[in-house]
């Protein structure tokens, strides 16, 4: 997306009553357009999920409609159910309004003192996992047993934190020892058994409706007042875990996961991976759509 199309640099557009503070690949972040120092209005961020997607390390044209919206009811429902202490606001009587625009699809949020860690839970081997244990038989410094195969459950999920790169940088695979180094023994520790706590809930709630949570990536703050670890950002969405389909697992399927692997693979058979991707063609769109709405249906019934 260019800002020629929606106003602001990296995607956001200007939402009334809100100041951009900062746009990922796919989502915004906007702060109350208030006087600094106002102390109502400090305190809190909007957290916008665009439809945009990204594949390969780029943001393609065209979005994806209704995926913003799609994984922010993900994201709210799996903070209801988690039982863990979480940044979303209750009551959004100080703040400015959600724009119509964003309705849907922004999450109100406390303004925490984020951890520079992403905080992933592997219970399957897959994706940069697997490339690191083809190398070491290990991932971000865990050993595991010889002669696992790609998309294997682990014998246990498995903690493999990354260290956050600034915007447009990989994140990078780091050992729980060196988070200490980042964060501290207790705060190493706490951020640890949060996420594999976490993710055992979640795993078995999916389970329950025959999805697998392969691994999944979280991120924590610390809420200023009283000192709480919390959980920030969006969670267990399709662009931050990777979902599979228990029947197509147990058929012996191990890479149709419930995200945009229909456009990696149309990417991947259309494009040498030099210079702009080419546009999504109207059917790998709509069957994109389907697939996260097929993800939020089973998971959520809703
Ligand atoms: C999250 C991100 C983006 C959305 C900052 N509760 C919080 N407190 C402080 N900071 C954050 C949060 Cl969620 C925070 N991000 C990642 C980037 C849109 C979220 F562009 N960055």
């Amino acid at each position: 997306m260019s800002g020629a199309d929606s106003g602001l640099p990296g995607g956001g557009v200007q939402l009334e009553g809100w100041r951009h503070v900062y746009s990922g690949k796919v989502r915004d972040l906007y702060e109350p357009a208030a006087a600094p120092g106002d102390d109502l209005t400090s305190k809190g961020l909007l957290v916008v999920a665009s439809d945009r997607v990204s594949a390969f390390d780029h943001v393609l044209e065209p979005g994806i409609p209704g995926k913003g919206e799609l994984l922010t009811r993900l994201s709210r429902w799996w903070f209801d159910r988690l039982g863990v202490a979480n940044h979303l606001v209750a009551d959004a009587s100080a703040y400015p309004p959600a724009p119509e625009e964003v309705a849907g699809r922004a999450m109100l949020v406390r303004s925490l003192e984020m951890f520079p860690i992403e905080c992933v839970v592997r219970g399957y081997l897959s994706g940069s996992g697997w490339k690191e244990y083809q190398e070491t038989q290990s991932v971000c410094g865990v050993a595991l047993p010889a002669g696992l195969r790609d998309g294997d459950r682990l014998p246990e999920p498995i903690y493999t934190p990354a260290h956050k790169a600034p915007y447009g940088e990989h994140d990078e695979n780091i050992s729980f020892e060196k988070t200490v180094e980042l964060v501290g023994a207790d705060d190493a520790e706490a951020l640890r058994s949060l996420s594999l706590e976490i993710y055992r809930t979640a795993a078995q709630i999916a389970e329950a409706r025959g999805v697998i949570l392969a691994d999944t990536k979280f991120e924590f703050g610390r809420e200023p007042e009283t000192g709480e670890i919390t959980l920030a950002d969006e969670v267990l969405t399709s662009d931050s875990s990777r979902y599979w389909d228990a029947a197509a697992y147990d058929s012996g399927e191990r890479t149709a996961s419930f995200d945009k692997q229909i456009v990696r693979n149309w990417l991947s058979a259309n494009w040498n991976q030099q210079g702009t991707p080419p546009e999504l063609p109207p059917a790998i769109v709509e069957q994109t759509v389907a697939r996260y709405r097929e993800l939020l249906e089973r998971l959520t019934g809703e």
